[in-house]
Protein backbone atom coordinates (compact mmCIF):
# COMPACT_ATOMS: atom_id res chain seq x y z
CA UNK A 1 0.00 0.00 0.00
CA UNK A 2 1.13 3.46 -0.91
CA UNK A 3 1.16 6.02 1.90
CA UNK A 4 0.58 9.09 1.49
CA UNK A 5 3.61 10.74 3.64
CA UNK A 6 5.76 8.85 2.65
CA UNK A 7 5.29 8.71 -1.06
CA UNK A 8 5.78 11.45 -3.57
CA UNK A 9 1.96 12.70 -4.10
CA UNK A 10 2.00 16.23 -5.42
CA UNK A 11 -1.71 17.19 -4.51
CA UNK A 12 -0.96 20.71 -6.12
CA UNK A 13 0.21 19.17 -9.65
CA UNK A 14 -2.25 19.96 -12.31
CA UNK A 15 -2.60 15.90 -13.11
CA UNK A 16 -3.86 15.29 -9.81
CA UNK A 17 -6.19 18.47 -9.59
CA UNK A 18 -7.64 17.60 -13.27
CA UNK A 19 -8.22 13.62 -11.67
CA UNK A 20 -9.84 15.13 -8.74
CA UNK A 21 -12.22 17.37 -10.20
CA UNK A 22 -14.15 14.25 -11.55
CA UNK A 23 -13.04 11.70 -8.34
CA UNK A 24 -14.29 14.74 -5.97
CA UNK A 25 -17.21 15.45 -8.07
CA UNK A 26 -18.51 11.86 -7.85
CA UNK A 27 -18.56 11.74 -4.28
CA UNK A 28 -19.93 14.90 -3.54
CA UNK A 29 -22.78 13.99 -6.43
CA UNK A 30 -23.14 10.39 -4.78
CA UNK A 31 -23.81 12.01 -1.35
CA UNK A 32 -26.13 14.40 -2.79
CA UNK A 33 -28.06 11.01 -4.47
CA UNK A 34 -27.83 9.23 -1.12
CA UNK A 35 -29.06 12.09 0.73
CA UNK A 36 -32.55 11.80 -1.99
CA UNK A 37 -32.48 8.38 -2.07
CA UNK A 38 -32.58 7.86 1.83
CA UNK A 39 -35.46 10.57 1.91
CA UNK A 40 -37.41 8.21 -0.63
CA UNK A 41 -36.73 5.27 1.21
CA UNK A 42 -38.73 6.92 4.09
CA UNK A 43 -41.83 7.61 2.28
CA UNK A 44 -41.59 4.22 1.27
CA UNK A 45 -41.21 2.85 4.61
CA UNK A 46 -42.77 4.98 7.02
CA UNK A 47 -42.26 2.81 10.17
CA UNK A 48 -38.15 3.42 10.08
CA UNK A 49 -39.14 7.23 8.35
CA UNK A 50 -36.95 8.82 11.88
CA UNK A 51 -33.98 6.43 11.50
CA UNK A 52 -34.21 7.30 7.50
CA UNK A 53 -34.41 11.12 7.50
CA UNK A 54 -31.77 10.42 10.14
CA UNK A 55 -29.23 8.58 7.77
CA UNK A 56 -30.38 10.88 4.77
CA UNK A 57 -28.94 13.97 7.01
CA UNK A 58 -25.77 12.09 7.68
CA UNK A 59 -25.41 12.08 4.09
CA UNK A 60 -25.99 15.47 3.07
CA UNK A 61 -23.27 16.50 5.69
CA UNK A 62 -20.91 13.98 4.28
CA UNK A 63 -21.56 16.60 0.64
CA UNK A 64 -20.43 19.20 2.36
CA UNK A 65 -17.39 17.91 3.82
CA UNK A 66 -16.31 16.65 0.77
CA UNK A 67 -16.61 20.23 -1.03
CA UNK A 68 -14.60 21.54 1.90
CA UNK A 69 -11.72 18.82 0.31
CA UNK A 70 -12.13 19.85 -3.28
CA UNK A 71 -12.09 23.77 -2.19
CA UNK A 72 -8.85 23.14 0.24
CA UNK A 73 -7.00 21.73 -2.92
CA UNK A 74 -9.08 24.19 -5.31
CA UNK A 75 -10.43 22.20 -7.44
CA UNK A 76 -13.91 22.44 -9.28
CA UNK A 77 -15.62 19.29 -9.20
CA UNK A 78 -16.78 18.08 -13.00
CA UNK A 79 -20.57 17.53 -11.47
CA UNK A 80 -21.64 17.04 -14.71
CA UNK A 81 -19.24 14.17 -15.49
CA UNK A 82 -20.75 12.85 -11.86
CA UNK A 83 -24.09 13.19 -12.71
CA UNK A 84 -23.64 11.36 -16.13
CA UNK A 85 -21.58 8.84 -14.15
CA UNK A 86 -23.91 7.84 -11.64
CA UNK A 87 -27.49 8.21 -14.56
CA UNK A 88 -27.69 4.76 -15.01
CA UNK A 89 -28.25 3.40 -11.28
CA UNK A 90 -30.13 6.55 -10.43
CA UNK A 91 -32.14 5.90 -13.12
CA UNK A 92 -33.15 2.67 -11.76
CA UNK A 93 -33.25 3.26 -8.30
CA UNK A 94 -36.43 6.22 -9.46
CA UNK A 95 -38.04 3.57 -11.31
CA UNK A 96 -38.04 1.07 -8.65
CA UNK A 97 -39.16 3.57 -6.33
CA UNK A 98 -41.84 4.82 -8.79
CA UNK A 99 -43.21 0.69 -8.68
CA UNK A 100 -42.84 0.91 -4.82
CA UNK A 101 -40.42 -1.94 -5.18
CA UNK A 102 -38.26 -1.33 -1.93
CA UNK A 103 -36.20 -4.37 -1.69
CA UNK A 104 -34.39 -2.91 -5.26
CA UNK A 105 -34.37 0.32 -3.56
CA UNK A 106 -32.35 -1.04 -0.72
CA UNK A 107 -30.51 -2.71 -2.82
CA UNK A 108 -28.98 -0.16 -5.03
CA UNK A 109 -28.34 2.16 -2.37
CA UNK A 110 -27.83 0.74 0.98
CA UNK A 111 -25.87 -2.39 -0.21
CA UNK A 112 -24.43 -1.78 -3.49
CA UNK A 113 -23.49 2.22 -2.88
CA UNK A 114 -23.06 2.00 0.04
CA UNK A 115 -20.58 -1.25 -0.30
CA UNK A 116 -18.88 0.95 -3.43
CA UNK A 117 -18.56 3.77 -0.82
CA UNK A 118 -16.82 2.53 1.81
CA UNK A 119 -14.20 0.50 -0.81
CA UNK A 120 -13.75 3.66 -2.18
CA UNK A 121 -13.10 5.82 1.29
CA UNK A 122 -11.09 2.83 2.62
CA UNK A 123 -8.54 2.71 -0.52
CA UNK A 124 -8.23 6.86 -0.62
CA UNK A 125 -7.86 7.24 3.18
CA UNK A 126 -3.82 6.03 3.44
CA UNK A 127 -3.70 8.18 0.37
CA UNK A 128 -5.62 11.24 1.17
CA UNK A 129 -4.30 14.51 1.92
CA UNK A 130 -4.38 15.73 5.88
CA UNK A 131 -7.52 16.94 5.24
CA UNK A 132 -9.08 14.75 3.11
CA UNK A 133 -8.14 12.02 5.26
CA UNK A 134 -9.52 13.43 8.44
CA UNK A 135 -12.75 14.24 6.49
CA UNK A 136 -13.08 10.63 4.96
CA UNK A 137 -12.19 8.72 7.94
CA UNK A 138 -15.32 10.34 9.86
CA UNK A 139 -17.53 9.67 6.91
CA UNK A 140 -16.53 6.15 6.38
CA UNK A 141 -17.74 5.36 9.79
CA UNK A 142 -21.01 6.36 9.14
CA UNK A 143 -21.23 4.65 5.45
CA UNK A 144 -21.01 1.41 7.74
CA UNK A 145 -24.18 2.34 9.51
CA UNK A 146 -26.38 2.74 6.55
CA UNK A 147 -25.26 -0.65 5.09
CA UNK A 148 -26.32 -1.87 8.85
CA UNK A 149 -29.23 -0.28 8.32
CA UNK A 150 -30.12 -2.17 4.57
CA UNK A 151 -28.81 -5.52 6.16
CA UNK A 152 -30.80 -5.66 8.83
CA UNK A 153 -34.02 -4.98 7.10
CA UNK A 154 -33.61 -7.29 4.26
CA UNK A 155 -32.22 -10.04 7.08
CA UNK A 156 -35.99 -9.38 8.67
CA UNK A 157 -37.36 -9.76 5.79
CA UNK A 158 -35.11 -12.18 3.78
CA UNK A 159 -38.09 -14.65 2.60
CA UNK A 160 -40.17 -12.48 0.63
CA UNK A 161 -37.38 -10.37 -0.62
CA UNK A 162 -34.70 -13.13 -1.87
CA UNK A 163 -36.35 -13.21 -5.23
CA UNK A 164 -36.31 -9.66 -5.90
CA UNK A 165 -32.64 -9.24 -4.57
CA UNK A 166 -31.77 -11.80 -6.90
CA UNK A 167 -33.37 -9.99 -9.58
CA UNK A 168 -31.78 -6.36 -8.58
CA UNK A 169 -28.70 -8.01 -8.06
CA UNK A 170 -28.45 -9.10 -12.10
CA UNK A 171 -29.50 -5.86 -13.24
CA UNK A 172 -27.36 -3.43 -10.87
CA UNK A 173 -24.24 -5.57 -10.11
CA UNK A 174 -22.89 -5.10 -14.08
CA UNK A 175 -23.68 -1.13 -13.66
CA UNK A 176 -20.85 -0.84 -10.70
CA UNK A 177 -18.32 -2.75 -12.70
CA UNK A 178 -18.96 -0.28 -15.38
CA UNK A 179 -18.54 2.60 -13.29
CA UNK A 180 -15.45 1.22 -12.02
CA UNK A 181 -13.76 1.03 -15.17
CA UNK A 182 -15.13 4.20 -15.85
CA UNK A 183 -12.70 5.67 -12.85
CA UNK A 184 -9.62 3.70 -13.22
CA UNK A 185 -7.44 5.87 -14.66
CA UNK A 186 -8.40 8.99 -12.20
CA UNK A 187 -8.37 6.41 -9.30
CA UNK A 188 -4.88 5.39 -10.08
CA UNK A 189 -4.03 9.11 -10.51
CA UNK A 190 -5.02 9.47 -7.42
CA UNK A 191 -2.94 6.31 -6.23
CA UNK A 192 -6.22 4.72 -5.37
CA UNK A 193 -6.07 0.74 -7.27
CA UNK A 194 -8.27 -0.77 -9.61
CA UNK A 195 -7.68 -4.32 -8.09
CA UNK A 196 -8.02 -2.92 -4.38
CA UNK A 197 -11.07 -1.45 -5.21
CA UNK A 198 -12.64 -4.46 -6.86
CA UNK A 199 -11.69 -6.84 -3.60
CA UNK A 200 -12.23 -4.07 -0.70
CA UNK A 201 -16.19 -3.63 -3.10
CA UNK A 202 -16.67 -7.78 -2.82
CA UNK A 203 -15.78 -8.42 0.83
CA UNK A 204 -17.98 -5.86 1.98
CA UNK A 205 -21.03 -6.84 -0.76
CA UNK A 206 -20.06 -10.75 0.04
CA UNK A 207 -20.41 -9.98 3.64
CA UNK A 208 -23.37 -7.67 3.71
CA UNK A 209 -24.94 -10.79 1.65
CA UNK A 210 -24.05 -13.58 3.83
CA UNK A 211 -25.56 -11.78 7.06
CA UNK A 212 -28.73 -11.09 5.17
CA UNK A 213 -29.25 -14.87 5.24
CA UNK A 214 -27.54 -16.11 1.63
CA UNK A 215 -25.78 -18.84 1.22
CA UNK A 216 -22.21 -19.04 0.18
CA UNK A 217 -23.43 -20.80 -3.21
CA UNK A 218 -25.61 -18.23 -3.51
CA UNK A 219 -23.25 -15.53 -3.14
CA UNK A 220 -20.70 -16.98 -5.46
CA UNK A 221 -23.48 -16.96 -7.81
CA UNK A 222 -24.77 -13.58 -7.45
CA UNK A 223 -21.25 -11.95 -7.45
CA UNK A 224 -20.57 -13.47 -10.98
CA UNK A 225 -22.68 -11.17 -12.46
CA UNK A 226 -20.16 -8.15 -12.20
CA UNK A 227 -17.72 -10.07 -13.98
CA UNK A 228 -19.90 -9.58 -17.55
CA UNK A 229 -20.24 -6.30 -16.98
O1 LIG B 1 -23.85 6.35 0.80
C1 LIG B 1 -23.05 7.14 0.34
O2 LIG B 1 -22.65 8.08 0.98
C2 LIG B 1 -22.59 6.94 -1.05
C3 LIG B 1 -22.94 8.03 -1.88
C4 LIG B 1 -21.52 7.72 -1.69
C5 LIG B 1 -21.00 7.19 -2.94
C6 LIG B 1 -19.59 7.44 -3.12
C7 LIG B 1 -19.18 6.73 -4.37
C8 LIG B 1 -17.73 6.77 -4.41
C9 LIG B 1 -17.20 6.23 -5.67
C10 LIG B 1 -15.86 6.81 -5.88
C11 LIG B 1 -15.07 6.06 -6.83
C12 LIG B 1 -13.66 6.45 -6.64
C13 LIG B 1 -12.70 5.51 -7.18
FE1 LIG C 1 -22.36 9.19 2.60
FE1 LIG D 1 -24.17 6.36 2.92
FE1 LIG E 1 -0.09 1.98 -9.84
Amino acid sequence: MQLAAESKIDFQSEIYKDAYSRINAIVIEGEQEAYENYIKLAELLPETKDELIRLSKMESRHKKGFEACGRNLQVTPDLEFAREFFSTLHQNFQDAAAEGKVVTCLLIQSLIIECFAIAAYNCYIPVADDFARKITEGVVKDEYSHLNFGEVWLKENFIQSKAELEDANRQNLPIVWRMLNKVEKDAHTLAMEKEALVEDFMIQYGEALSNIGFTTRDIMRMSAYGLTA
